[in-house]
């Protein structure tokens, strides 16, 4: 037996340091609930698209397994699996046990991924119950085996030769540790997002989905599905704007590849009034933006008034076009990959390295001032797109500021038909925004005056993908909720002045119900998103069905839960089966008993963890395009799809 091999000093490092990640694993992964757990896929999958930008590997297969557990096969060169010198044990085994080894191997020294992810898979094996893995290199395929991180006896073995012509690869599985994770279920479509996205970021690399659970309540999302995008982020911008209408045909690209720093942009402009822009640093989604956003926007803004200048294509507006006139219905996706990223801000997503700005911004500058010289049928479009947007934004400031001054936004009288709760803690307070009088009235009768608001809507309210600022502001039903929120709006909102830290809609359990509760995320989302960033914003879950028998009553949310209930809890003999048609006829104690009891309900947080899907879904229910749309709903007809963005 070598040396170190059971307890040496190096062994017992490598035990305390998983014990460390299984202690506090939020510092790891961020946190134990759906996101951490999802992180657990992304971080091996992460792994494997550094083999493929080192040119390695171009073929990724994610497998969601009928038991739950997640597998990842990729053809690059296999996790090696010679003996480590300083550890005496395979090469594997230490990669897989000790923290942030992955990336210290030598010819493994440009490793682009970072930030959230890139804490290492000995991180994913700490925080499962069991872990497989089987390397294809060498010549031979191995395997090995562990247990809440930890290698299992003689579990390394040589299994057979590689055969002729077979590809080297890695297959990581692994099964999340109920102990660690609050759920261990995986979703699909979260899955999915993330997946096509580094797709996207990713050109030519094929990354496959593959869903083999059963169970048709959490599988709902389809078998299979293979993400590979030869063009890269010029298709992502195509996709994103699938749902809206471009205003010039081809996608605008450039690169600047040549030195270390990779920058890539992709645009197009719409006649939208959202943009859609969205930053990438190292495949991470920089939602805080940073350098590389920074140079973009600023190398944009001059471009475009470059042009605009030269060619006499403003002269009857008397100043410069701003940056957000520029970038009004303009998607865009920038892709930087660097060395070494520094990510900053609350949810390090900020991108910190400040040579990247103007390395951005001065190939934006020079790449699209040459593309707007040799195609100037796209370039005056741009312009006429923005000296539009820079006349509405001057008559809207006119508007907004007469509204200002009339509306309740600035008084601080709270609205009539809010009833709000005692406590003048944000903390512990919670605004239920009921669809509809009658329901409202019995949720105020129900509630818990005490840290429970009810602020009652009529109706469905303005659709804001529709309407710039100023015509939102008239809407009654929105000033209410944003005077009741009291954290203002727009550019001036802000999250400390929120005086609830739980908004919950609560609306009915129905296709309307669900479009008036997209009509009021869609306002969150595109006026007050921080709110959703922070987490505040949940979506109540009435239950459908209550089922009684022998003087116990059950809820159920689906037909399927119905049934179930039926079955084991009933016999299949309930003594009744009430059908609730809406929030409005629950009487105030039910409404209590099933919606709104902290001990009872369930809430559905609204995360907005993926910026693109969720800003491609508000354009699709909400914009213009009739198509998409009904696409869109028929792909995703389930009641919870609308919300689980
Ligand atoms: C360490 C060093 C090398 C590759 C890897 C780890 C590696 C890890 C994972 C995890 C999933 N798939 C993976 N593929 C590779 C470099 C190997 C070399 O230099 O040949």
């Amino acid at each position: 037996m070598p040396e170190q091999s059971e307890y040496g000093a190096g062994q017992i490092q490598v035990l305390e340091g998983l014990q460390a990640v299984r202690k506090r694993p939020a510092m790891y992964i961020g946190s134990t609930d759906g996101r951490g757990l999802h992180h657990l896929v992304y971080e091996v999958v992460d792994n494997s698209i550094d083999e493929a930008l080192a040119g390695y590997c171009d073929d990724i297969t994610v497998t969601i397994h009928a038991d739950g557990s997640v597998g990842v096969t990729d053809d690059g060169r296999g996790i090696p699996v010679d003996t480590h010198e300083k550890y005496d044990r395979p090469a594997l085994e230490v990669i897989m046990t000790v923290l942030h080894a992955g990336g210290k191997f030598d010819s493994k020294s440009y490793q682009v991924s970072g930030g959230l992810h890139g804490v290492g898979v000995s991180v994913v094996n700490a925080l499962s119950e069991r872990l497989e893995v089987e390397v294809k290199r060498d010549g031979g395929v191995y395997r090995h085996e562990f247990a809440r991180g930890e290698p299992v006896e003689d579990g390394f073995e040589r299994v057979r030769d590689m055969e002729e012509g077979e590809s080297t690869g890695t297959y990581i599985r692994f099964w999340p540790d109920s102990e660690i994770f609050e759920t261990t279920e995986f979703a699909f479509s979260t899955l999915a997002n993330r997946l096509r996205e580094l797709a996207f970021l990713n050109s030519g690399v094929a990354i496959t989905l593959a869903d083999e659970r059963e169970d048709a309540d959490i599988s709902d999302a389809g078998d299979e599905e293979t993400f590979r995008y030869d063009g890269g982020i010029r298709e992502f911008v195509a996709y994103l704007n699938e749902t809206r209408t471009p205003i010039h045909d081809d996608v605008i690209y450039f690169a600047d590849e040549d030195a270390d720093i990779h920058v890539e942009v992709a645009m197009q402009a719409t006649e939208e009034l959202q943009g859609s822009v969205h930053a990438f640093a190292n495949n991470i989604n920089t939602r805080e933006g940073g350098t590389h956003l920074t140079g973009f926007k600023t190398a944009l803004t001059r471009t475009v008034n470059d042009y605009a200048n030269e060619h006499g294509l403003v002269d009857d507006l008397d100043a410069n076009l701003k940056g957000e006139d520029v970038r009004e219905g303009l998607t865009a996706v920038i892709s930087v990959k660097h060395p070494d990223p520094q990510f900053e801000g609350q949810t390090k997503t900020k991108l910190g390295n400040s040579e990247v700005r103007g390395i951005v911004e001065s190939a934006t500058h020079e790449k699209l001032g040459t593309f707007f010289e040799e195609n100037p049928d796209t370039a005056r479009k741009v312009v006429h797109k923005a000296a539009e947007a820079a006349r509405a934004r001057k008559a809207a400031k006119k508007a907004e500021e007469l509204t200002r001054r009339k509306s309740a936004l600035e008084s601080t009288a709270l609205p009539g038909k809010l009833a709000d709760c005692q406590t003048r803690d944000p903390e512990e307070a919670e605004l239920f925004v009921v669809e509809g009088d009658s329901a409202g009235g019995s949720a105020k009768q129900g509630r818990n005056r005490k840290n429970q608001a009810i602020l009652p809507l009529k109706g469905k309210i303005l659709n804001v993908e529709k309407h710039r600022l100023d015509r939102i502001l008239e809407n009654d039903e929105i000033r209410a909720l944003i005077t009741a929120i009291g954290a203002g709006i727009g550019e001036e909102f802000d999250i400390d002045d929120a005086r609830y830290h739980k908004i919950i809609l609560m609306t009915d359990a129905d296709v309307d119900g669900a479009h008036i509760r997209t009509l009021l995320l869609t306002l969150l989302y595109r006026h007050m998103k921080p709110l959703l960033e922070a987490g505040y914003v949940y979506a109540a879950q009435p239950p459908l069905y209550r089922v009684r028998y022998r003087g116990e009553t059950y809820d159920a949310m689906t037909e399927a839960e119905r049934d179930r209930i039926v079955e084991e809890k009933c016999d299949g003999n309930p003594d009744q089966v009430q059908r609730f048609k809406g929030l409005g006829e629950m009487n105030p104690d039910q409404l209590w008993d099933t919606t709104m009891d902290p001990e009872n309900r369930i809430l559905k947080q609204i995360n907005i963890d993926d910026a693109a899907a969720a800003d491609r879904m508000f354009n699709v229910l909400m914009g213009d395009a009739v198509e998409p749309r009904k696409q869109f709903i028929k792909e995703h007809a389930t009641e919870a799809e609308w919300v689980d963005i």
